[in-house]
């Protein structure tokens, strides 16, 4: 974590403890220093150093503030804050992670019950106390009691998007080692899970040691967690990032080993039973002229919580008895048992070993395969960048199309972003003049329109019948029920106008659940209507998610991987969103936006 995040940090709880004992406006002016602190391009410790005056020197960080930043980098802590702390010791980040609970409604429940966990939380609401308490209700006890659990999980799991850079960046470091033969992420990360528990990572070297005091000397490592002879773990901008270190020549069966899912590695293993061979993390073995060495105990270990035989020279030379068949590479263990090679982000157990043993797999979409991004913003909504240069940066990363779709007013925009029926159409002209201008990418003009909560869309159907492409996404009443909004939804795929249906949920990682509808019925209703069903690439929603994905590629729908880019490198974001694709075993030619323009327009024109 940069020190301007740790600061930021700082400021927004400050801003909370503030809030929380009923301070009015203060807490905005901090919250917005804490922004520009964050964005800001140069270190706050390099102004600090310079004084309060060039700290001051930050968009709206005004002298009160910045005496406070250069006490905090000079001194580790700022006085004001600890007697805050003092007087509210309530775990304000997790408490107010509960949809609904805000720090003020911390600040009076300490006051009244003195709750200051998750667990506290829980228990005064199953015991009816929260509703006894001024200002609340029956109503706002029942929501507390049933976002808790969705909060408590969030707070243990980091996003996907958040922790694969943190993998990518251990990956290359250690990919530089001199000692390092091999290195690989496993675990969920390398199956693309949306979020994640931990980053696993796997080095296969004859020299532990020194690849361990590497790894914990690692300059983004905030500290080390622990440090054994075949493994190290340490934390990184609030991730666990846990090491092994592996021969050579086990590399395969250990990668394949951790990279989980734990229910395909019982599916796999299990074929291994049938045929006479053991597998575990050291290989592949022929057991068959070996004494109880088919015992199955590596796996009774496992489940107890030690994944730590590597330590034991005994139980490690136990678990490599027999004859190795495979283990030096992840394609000759699943070839050993007459498997394909199954994608990471198949190993789920669900029916990925069954098709793997029918030569049956999907022909799963690669980045590659996309031509062009079919929902982006500008400047027109709450983009931040004009046409063009959103334009410019898809011709950049060589697609073949682009689609400009920014919002409509309706249900859910707030303060004016979208646009209404004659901004639309003004907005055409600007589309069609850079669409002339550029060449060797085709410009489309869409709109985003909103799904109200009842399925209609708040734009007029003249108006969506002269665009491009029409995305109808829900913004608003996420928090209906699941009947209505499988309703809602399958009327908006049925629109005659809607051509792919935006992040279906609207669900935000770790932050709201969003809607939970039948995907079969959905899947079922756009593949009849012909209407396309998106996988946001936004690593805040991955949404359609990998099972909903699964849904529309079982109902033979079409699915569309798309960034909802605001910004130019937002378009990156798209690997997030065809790994999801993957994890629902779509297939390249069941993807719109990875077909040529011809197909695009045809399946847009029918
Ligand atoms: P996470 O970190 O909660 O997102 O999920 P994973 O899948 O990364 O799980 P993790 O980090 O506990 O372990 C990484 C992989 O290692 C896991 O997917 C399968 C394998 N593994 C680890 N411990 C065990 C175990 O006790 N039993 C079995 N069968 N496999 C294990
Ligand atoms: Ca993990
Ligand atoms: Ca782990
Ligand atoms: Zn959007």
């Amino acid at each position: 974590m940069s020190r301007n995040d740790e600061v930021a940090d700082r400021l927004d709880e400050f801003a909370d403890l503030l809030e929380a004992t009923g301070v009015e406006y203060k807490p905005t002016a901090y919250r917005r220093a804490a922004e520009n602190v964050r964005e800001h391009p140069a270190a706050v410790e390099t102004l600090a150093a310079d004084g309060e005056d060039a700290v001051a020197e930050i968009d709206r960080v005004g002298d009160a503030i910045a005496a406070k930043i250069v006490e905090y980098v000079e001194t580790g802590s700022i006085g004001e804050l600890e007697e805050l702390r003092a007087e509210l010791p309530a775990d304000m980040a997790a408490l107010t992670a509960v949809e609904g609970v805000g720090p003020k409604t911390v600040g009076s429940l300490y006051e009244a019950l003195e709750i200051t966990t998750l667990d506290e939380l829980e228990s005064a609401a199953e015991a009816g106390e929260i509703r006894e308490v001024s200002g609340f209700g029956a109503t706002t006890e029942q929501n507390i009691l049933d976002n808790v659990p969705f909060a408590r999980e969030s707070r243990e799991r980091t996003r996907l998007g958040d922790a694969r850079p943190v993998a990518d960046a251990a990956l290359s470091y250690l990919d530089a080692l001199d000692a390092v033969a091999a290195a690989e992420v496993c675990g969920s990360i390398r199956r693309w899970k949306a979020t994640i528990g931990d980053i696993d990572l796997l080095v296969a070297s004859d020299a532990r040691e020194p690849i361990v005091e590497s790894f914990t000397a690692w300059p983004d490592a905030d500290a080390t967690i622990e440090a054994g002879t075949g493994k190290a773990s340490v934390r990184s901008d609030g991730t666990r990032v846990d090491l092994r270190i592996v021969d050579p020549d086990e590399f395969g069966a250990a990668l394949q080993y951790f990279t989980g899912s734990r229910a395909h590695n019982v599916a796999v293993r299990n074929r291994a039973i049938e045929r006479g061979l053991k597998l575990n993390e050291y290989g592949l073995f022929d057991v068959s002229g070996v004494d109880g060495a088919e015992d199955g105990d590596r796996d009774a270990d496992a489940e107890s919580g030690d994944d730590d035989a590597g330590d034991d020279p005994a139980e490690a030379t136990a678990t490599r008895a027999g004859e190795r068949v495979a283990g030096a590479t992840e394609d000759g263990v699943y070839e050993a048992l007459d498997l394909d090679p199954i994608p990471p982000e198949l190993r789920e157990d669900t029916g990925e070993v069954a098709a793997a043993a029918e030569g049956e797999l999907p022909d799963l979409l690669t980045r590659d395969d996309i031509r062009g991004d079919l929902h982006t913003h500008t400047d027109w909504s709450d983009g931040g960048f004009a046409i063009e240069e959103m334009v410019a940066a898809a011709a950049e990363r060589g697609y073949e199309y682009h689609v400009v779709t920014d919002h409509a007013t309706g249900p859910g925009m707030i303060g004016g972003v979208g646009l209404d029926e004659s901004e639309i159409a003004e907005q055409a002209d600007a589309v069609a003049e850079v669409a002339a201008e550029v060449d060797g990418i085709e410009v489309l003009h869409g709109i985003e329109a909103n799904i109200d909560a009842d399925g209609d869309l708040s734009t007029a159907d003249e108006t969506l019948a002269d665009l491009d492409l029409v995305v109808a996404s829900p913004h608003s009443g996420l928090g209906q029920d699941a009947d209505r909004a499988t309703e809602r939804l399958v009327r908006a795929v049925e629109h005659p106008h809607v051509d792919v249906l935006g992040h279906p949920t609207g669900r935000l990682i770790n932050e709201r659940p969003g809607l939970d509808p039948d995907v079969e019925s959905v899947a079922e209703a756009a593949a009849a209507a012909d209407t396309a069903i998106e996988v946001n690439a936004n690593p805040a929603r991955l949404d359609a998610d990998g099972g909903f994905v699964r849904a529309a590629m079982e109902a033979g729908a079409t699915i569309a991987v798309n960034t909802d880019a605001h910004a130019p490198r937002e378009l990156d974001n798209v690997r997030y969103g065809v790994h999801t694709a993957r994890r629902g075993w779509a297939e390249t030619a069941d993807v719109l936006n990875a077909r040529s323009l011809d197909d695009l327009l045809a399946f847009l024109d029918a």
